[in-house]
């Protein structure tokens, strides 16, 4: 690290303290360790990174600065049309990263269908005749294969289709199919509403900042019920539907005298290989020849949460642990493959002997080393890496390693299925048990939490205290990405936290059925899985017809990402309300702040609200819950009963 490099990172991370930055105590101690080791984080750079633009970019026309005296820009756009423009294409943003991520695993099922998936298989044939059903493929009495066929060619016809509806919006309740062709926000093809999103924000294009927004809903429809529904049953029928299954999380999980290699990103293909590749007994053999103890293969942010979810692979941390774990000096090797991958890991792995391995041709950064990923030769890629970072091992500086003794226990690995599952059992796997439980009142809703962390407030503290909050006063909580890792650092994702923590009627429900309180969902992607949750729920019947009549809202409290504002999006769209920890960048535009604020309740039933704390966010839920449940003619007092064994029995598996 350069001396100006070392120099101004010490006088940054002096300026605060790590208390103040972060939650949990592996990193706080990190950050202490970084100031020692002068070396630079997001934590210092965000306090150089303060003011925030309320408008966006600009064409080259501009830049162009709105102010009371220039209402409009050199081409008389005013600051709702450019507000609405930027917001648009920040959704767009969102939309294609999670989009690209399903075709990815799109057109490896069309190989894996073909016969020409090297070490891919089908993993979950049930999965795949499942989905083969929702879309209209036929699958009784034909080989698993030529079912996949079908299925990949329907998925990759969905990201082309130039004029018909997604078929994926079917898979949405009768009444909700409704609302959308009402309001004519039923996206075509993914990547034509992606494209379109880039044309109607071109300059000259589309002005009329309600058009635009309704654009940046019918987009992010493409996602939560295209891109990221079809990534996520993709990757069950590759990987595996994910069940509940027990690990740890934070970077305690690291091991002291084993080989460390983290993974980091989004995409599963190749952190499966690795999964598979570092139980072999001859990698295993060459790290313990190499005077390691074996190898500790764990993730960061929701590449992590893939592995967590289907093999039980502890996660080492989220969004803001990724500088932290390499400055443990005990990582040998960090993997990234696309997004939520800092550009500054290549710098604060100079201080260590971390490397940093890029995967993906689409998402390099300088100072890391690229080893193309093929997919047709993953697994043997993936031994190749694992080698590498065994050789790394005798590199390893001891006076530099300091690993946090802070790692918690965890259940994860609620997909759909598995929830149903484990409410009825395989002969009657239904919904019944929770709408039951909601209609009565011993649970009052459901809450996703989802999304980032964030610097610029104290990391996981908001998620983790509306989290408690939440689970107190009986909701149950389905969380995806690193909001699910926040609360996983805290214990929450743990049986025994519904003993300590929840309200008397949901903590009844969890104790009968062997639940958390708080749900691990998945990745980003897998929040469609809480669409496809709430559906079940509207499908099961007695809570409504349409997703709106739901008691449910979805939180991001301390978001950070564009696929967090896409995620927001197809959510509102969907008909559930939204709470933000902090606003987006649209206060320029007192128009496009109320239209997504207010005007888009009468549009889909939903809308955005922003509350800068959780005790504020917990009392709006209760509020808007309060109202569904009025609505719906159910919100009498729980009545207060203990459960006998018939009951009992009801629920158990
Ligand atoms: Fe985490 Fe998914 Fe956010 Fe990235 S965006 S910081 S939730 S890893 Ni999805």
């Amino acid at each position: 690290m350069s001396e100006t490099a070392t120099g101004s990172a010490k006088d940054k991370l002096l300026a605060f303290k790590a208390e103040d930055r972060v939650s949990d105590p592996a990193s706080v101690e990190m950050l202490d360790k970084a100031v020692t080791d002068c070396v630079d984080t997001c934590f210092g750079r965000v306090d150089t990174q303060r003011s925030v633009c309320a408008f966006g970019k600009n064409c080259y026309l501009g830049p162009c600065r709105i102010t009371p005296k220039a209402p409009r820009g050199v081409c008389g756009a005013n600051a709702d049309t450019i507000v609405a423009r930027n917001y648009v294409r920040e959704v767009a943003g969102g939309v294609a990263a999670h989009s690209d991520h399903g075709r990815r695993l799109v057109l490896l099922l069309h190989k894996v269908a073909q016969g020409r998936g090297g070490s891919y298989r089908i993993a979950d044939e049930p999965a795949l005749r499942r989905a083969a059903r929702a879309y209209g493929v036929e699958e009784q009495g034909r080989a698993k294969e030529a079912v996949a066929l079908d299925l990949a060619n329907l998925f990759i016809s969905e990201f082309n289709r130039q004029e018909d509806p997604l078929a994926t919006l079917k898979l949405a309740p009768n009444r909700r199919q409704g609302v959308w062709r009402k309001r004519e926000v039923q996206p075509s093809g993914i990547d034509r509403m992606v494209v379109e999103a880039l044309h109607r924000t071109h300059i000259g294009v589309d002005h009329d900042y309600r058009n635009l927004l309704l654009h940046a809903f019918r987009v992010s429809l493409a996602d939560g019920w295209g891109g990221s529904r079809i990534a996520s049953i993709v990757s069950d029928i590759l990987f595996g539907t994910p069940s509940p299954v027990r690990s740890r999380a934070n970077l305690g999980v690291l091991g002291a005298k084993t080989v460390n290699i983290l993974v980091h990103g989004h995409e599963p293909a190749l952190s499966e290989m690795l999964a598979i590749a570092s139980r072999e007994p001859e990698i295993v053999a060459a790290a313990k020849a190499a005077g390691a103890e074996g190898l500790t293969l764990a993730g960061i942010c929701c590449t992590a949460n893939e592995i967590l979810i289907r093999h039980g692979i502890p996660v080492a941390g989220n969004f803001l642990q990724q500088e932290l774990a390499i400055i443990t000096g005990a990582v040998e090797m960090l993997i990234t493959d696309v997004q939520c991958c800092l550009p500054s890991l290549p710098e604060v792995a100079q201080a260590y002997h971390t490397e940093v391995i890029s995967t993906s041709d689409t998402a390099k950064t300088i100072g890391s080393s690229h080893v193309p990923f093929d997919e047709g030769n993953a697994l043997e890629n993936a031994r190749a890496l694992l080698r590498r970072a065994i050789a790394n091992f005798k590199n390893r500086n001891p006076r530099k390693v300091a690993i946090p003794k802070a790692s918690q226990p965890l259940v994860a690995g609620f997909s759909v299925a598995a929830i149903k599952y484990m409410l009825g059992g395989t002969y009657r796997a239904s919904f019944r048990p929770l709408n039951d439980a909601i209609i009565q009142g011993r649970i009052k809703g459901l809450v996703g939490i989802v999304g980032c962390t964030n610097p610029r407030t104290k990391s996981d503290a908001y998620v983790n205290a509306l989290t408690r909050e939440l689970v107190k006063r009986d909701f149950i909580v389905l969380k995806t990405g690193c909001a699910a890792i926040a609360s996983a650092k805290t214990g929450l994702l743990t049986p025994e936290a519904a003993l300590e923590i929840a309200g008397p009627g949901f903590r009844e429900v969890c104790e009968a059925v062997g639940i958390p309180p708080v749900l691990h969902m998945g990745s980003c992607v897998d929040n469609s899985r809480l669409l496809e949750a709430a559906t079940e729920v509207v499908l099961e019947g007695g809570l409504g017809d349409d997703l709106a009549d739901v008691p449910a809202v979805g939180v991001a409290p301390e978001w950070m990402s564009e696929k967090a504002i896409a995620i927001g999006c197809y959510f509102v769209a969907s008909g559930i309300d939204v709470i933000l920890g902090h606003p987006f960048h649209i206060g320029g535009s007192e128009n496009v702040t109320r239209f997504l604020n207010q005007e888009t309740r009468e549009l889909f039933g939903a809308s955005f609200q922003v509350c800068t704390e959780p005790q504020e966010a917990a009392e709006k839920i209760m509020e808007i819950i309060v109202r569904k449940r009025e609505r719906l003619g159910i919100n009498r007092q729980a009545e207060r009963k203990l459960y006998d064994m018939k009951d009992r029995r009801a629920l158990d598996v």
